[in-house]
């Protein structure tokens, strides 16, 4: 039996005191399951060993249709569709537990990194039809949403459960006032609105149910 459509999101951190994606996620889950879709969502807490056992539980059980894993980034201005997850914890900022790893294994003795098994290009193609401004990302940083995207496709790759993280722009208005707060958290122009962030986040998950050939 094909479990449900995994769909996470992230608690606040760091300049931001809200985290969009919680919305947009919560958006995106009424919309596919409207659609008749199985659909379980998560907020991962920002916690290297919390989020890992929350991210390792969602995808427990009968192995999900799909992954999507989603986090904020103050630097994106279109979706970023991630290619690649780093065996790196290294944080500017440190955790909700005061963690600050400096290059330290996210799983020690694993592979240094994970790519993952879904076509980007064909996500990116996918989005641009809908109108989703995104592009392909080769680095997911080296935070929480790097690590919990190493994790999951530590958990999924074998059964060749098709797993994806995005990072999403800041909601209009929110990147000035995290600026305030650090300066550095975020870059003045990006944004977008929730509407195109909803619309992004269900079409990542239909293409990844729909299944693709290679490409
Ligand atoms: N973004 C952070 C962690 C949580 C989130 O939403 C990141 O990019 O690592």
């Amino acid at each position: 039996m094909t479990g449900p459509v995994v769909l996470t999101a992230f608690e606040p951190f760091g300049a931001w005191e809200t985290n969009s994606t919680i919305d947009v996620v919560a958006a995106a889950a009424r919309r596919l399951r409207e659609a008749g879709r199985s659909v379980r969502t998560r907020v991962l807490p920002v916690d290297l060993e919390e989020a890992a056992s929350a991210l390792q539980q969602a995808v427990a059980g009968p192995p999900p249709a799909a992954v999507v894993s989603c986090g904020l980034s103050g630097r994106a201005r279109v979706v970023h569709v991630e290619r690649v997850a780093l065996n790196v914890a290294d944080f500017r900022i440190p955790d909700a537990a005061g963690r600050a790893p400096r290059g330290e294994a996210v799983i020690p003795g694993g592979p240094e990194a994970y790519l993952t098994q879904v076509p980007v290009h064909r996500v990116v193609a996918a989005l641009d039809a809908r109108g989703v401004p995104a592009e392909v990302s080769n680095s997911a940083g080296t935070y929480l949403c790097n690590a919990v995207y190493f994790h999951a496709l530590h958990a999924t790759r074998r059964a060749g459960i098709p797993t994806l993280f995005v990072h999403l722009p800041p909601l209009p208005g929110a990147a000035a006032a995290a600026r305030l707060r650090d300066p550095s958290a975020a870059d003045a122009e990006a944004s977008m609105e929730l509407g195109l962030q909803v619309d992004g986040v269900v079409a990542v998950a239909e293409a990844l149910i729909a299944g693709h050939p290679a490409g």
